[in-house]
This record gives C-alpha cells, sequence and structure tokens, in this order.
C-alpha cells in the first residue's frame, strides 16, 4: 500500500531541491554524483507523520537495496533514520521506478555484507566512517 500524506519539503535547500530535481526528472538531471547513481528514499516523518524525500546513493543487489545513514560521517545520525525506525514501510525511486520498500536495520554478517556493497558503490562511505564515532546504520528495503 503506498505511503499518503503531505509532502513536507526539506528545510536544507540542497537537500530539497536535489530530491525534488530528481523526482521531476525521473534522475534524468541529479541521477548521480561523479557517475554513481542515487536514488530517492520517501519515509513518513517520525514527528510530523508527513512525506520526507531524500537522495541516497544507489546500493542495490537482485532488486534489494541498502539506505546507509553516513550524513558525510557527521556525530548525528540523518534524520530520515529516526524516520525509518518509526515507519520502515517507505517508497523508493530509482530512475524512474517508484516501489514500495520495507526497511530492516541490519547487524552482524548481514550488515557486514552491505557494507561492503555499499562501499563498492560509494567508496566514500569508507571516509565517513572514519569520521564518527557513531556506528553508522545500514538498512536493507525489502521490495514490499
Ligand atoms: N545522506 C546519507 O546519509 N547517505 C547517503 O548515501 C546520501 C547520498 C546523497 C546523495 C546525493 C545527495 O544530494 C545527498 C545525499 N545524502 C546522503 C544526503 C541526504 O539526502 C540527507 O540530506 C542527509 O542524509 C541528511 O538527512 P536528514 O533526514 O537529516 O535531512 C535533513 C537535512 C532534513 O531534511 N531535515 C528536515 C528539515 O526540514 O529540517 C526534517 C526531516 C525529517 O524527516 N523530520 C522528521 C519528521 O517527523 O518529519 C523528524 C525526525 C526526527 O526524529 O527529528
Amino acid at each position: 500500500m503506498p505511503l499518503t500524506g503531505e509532502y513536507a519539503p526539506s528545510t536544507n535547500d540542497w537537500a530539497r531541491e536535489q530530491a525534488e530535481l530528481y523526482e521531476r526528472t525521473n534522475g534524468a538531471e541529479g541521477g548521480d554524483i561523479n557517475g554513481h547513481p542515487i536514488i530517492v528514499v520517501t519515509t513518513l516523518g517520525a514527528k510530523s507523520g508527513m512525506l520526507r524525500k531524500t537522495a541516497l546513493m544507489r546500493v542495490e543487489h537482485d532488486g534489494t537495496y541498502a539506505a546507509v545513514a553516513s550524513k558525510l560521517g557527521s556525530p548525528q545520525h540523518p534524520v530520515w533514520h529516526h524516520n525509518l525506525e518509526a515507519h520502515p514501510l517507505c517508497e523508493l525511486q530509482d530512475k524512474a521506478e517508484k516501489h514500495d520498500y520495507r526497511a530492516r536495520l541490519l547487524e552482524g554478517d548481514e550488515r557486514a555484507l552491505w557494507w561492503e556493497r555499499a562501499c563498492a558503490a560509494w567508496p566514500d562511505y569508507a571516509k565517513y566512517e572514519l569520521k564518527t564515532e557513531r556506528v553508522i546504520p545500514v538498512w536493507v528495503l525489502e521490495r514490499v
């Protein structure tokens, strides 16, 4: 069942413009960073209950995706991480494809496997890991 609710644009101009440009052009514009593809995930706000759209690096394997809550290695988790904790059902857009997914927070060997896949897709994740004390949450998003 697709997410319903009112879209609440991010107050962060960059975050808002990137997500909206991607969605408007189905990833034809704003679809990658130096050739590394991006996706847009729509989550339900943990506090607002409104729809939030977040651009993330595309980490995919056999139709399943990962969402890596790196936030450039900042000391705090990105707030979309808290949205997924509260509401695991989300929507993922990969270019023109948009479907419903359920997010599951990874631990142990499964997290290690997806962390390896994430760093292969976006090597800077390894740099972010060195920048912060926090364990960067890795979510797997499985098609509903
Ligand atoms: N961020 C990543 O963490 N991982 C990535 O792989 C990644 C890739 C990427 C590629 C392109 C690009 O342009 C950005 C990329 N980012 C990546 C950055 C990402 O898009 C986010 O900007 C970043 O992760 C920070 O996420 P955030 O959810 O903390 O965003 C802030 C800036 C934000 O939008 N805040 C909103 C606001 O209006 O200030 C509130 C958003 C929200 O969800 N609010 C919740 C609610 O209830 O509505 C409250 C949640 C709570 O508990 O406080």
